[in-house]
């Protein structure tokens, strides 16, 4: 399957340039999108200085800070448009390790429309984590079990890969989830459309440099809109 990885990135300077090279390594013949919203730490013009040698490595550079679920569904219709057929995600801080791609790639090929890469599992495979994040983000897949039905453990990660033909069943101007919930609404979409889902088991490990991105208002999004999802008619997902 021709295969590439979207990573959004905001103020990654420190982890660019790494985390592009270690996912080219990771999987032979795959592809590399970066979707930056114009870092002030100059991120996109390290991409730029990158693919003068690569040409496997792509870019969007949108004008500025508009959040990670619209920097997702960009790179995804780029992906469509370009002919992949696998489309998988990950951060660019190495939370994800490339070395598990191959793994879920394989998955996907073995007849599934969507691969997590999954913390929980087999027990809880989070490295590095305060206990309160870890609280909320577990306790946010079972949150989204109860309300939705959505038999995931991991409705949250931010590690997968889907079938471009199961992709492109999905409206992507009709999401407007950001943080968590984008993940759980791509998630529950995936599985209403009537998608096989698989879970592959990883380890996440908390960023090693860099910023983080969290705030509260994602989780807010997120507990009001598995309540939506649950009330919008199939038609409408
Ligand atoms: N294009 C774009 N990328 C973003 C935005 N916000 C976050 N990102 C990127 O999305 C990925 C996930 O964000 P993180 O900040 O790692 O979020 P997190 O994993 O929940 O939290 P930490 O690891 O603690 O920072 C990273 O590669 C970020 O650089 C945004 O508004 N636009
Ligand atoms: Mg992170």
């Amino acid at each position: 399957m021709k295969t590439i990885v979207v990573i959004p990135t905001y103020n990654e300077i420190e982890n660019i340039e790494a985390i592009i090279n270690a996912v080219l390594q990771a999987v032979p013949d795959i592809h590399v999108l970066i979707v930056d919203d114009n870092s002030p730490d100059g991120t996109s013009q390290k991409v730029q200085e990158m693919m003068a040698d690569e040409q496997r490595i792509h870019l969007i550079t949108r004008p500025g800070k508009q959040g990670l679920g619209t920097a997702y569904c960009a790179g995804f219709k780029y992906c469509l448009e370009q002919g992949f057929e696998a489309i998988c995600e990950m951060d660019a801080d190495f939370s994800h390790d490339p070395k598990d791609l191959p793994r879920l790639i394989k998955a996907l090929d073995d007849n599934y429309d969507l691969v997590i890469g999954s913390r929980y599992v087999s027990g809880v495979n989070v490295v590095n984590w305060p206990l309160r994040r870890l609280i909320l983000s577990y306790g946010a897949s079972i949150y989204t079990r109860i309300v939705t039905g959505l038999k995931i453990k991991d409705t949250t990660g931010g590690f997968k890969c889907f079938r471009a033909s199961m992709l492109k069943q999905i409206d992507l101007d009709r999401i407007n989830s950001n943080g968590y919930g984008f993940q759980i609404e791509m998630n529950y979409k995936v599985w209403k459309k009537g998608g096989r889902i698989k879970e592959e088991s990883i380890i996440f490990i908390d960023r090693r440099s860099g910023v983080s991105k969290m705030n509260k208002s994602i989780i807010f999004e997120a507990i009001f809109l598995v309540w939506k999802l649950r009330f919008t008619p199939k038609k409408k997902l």
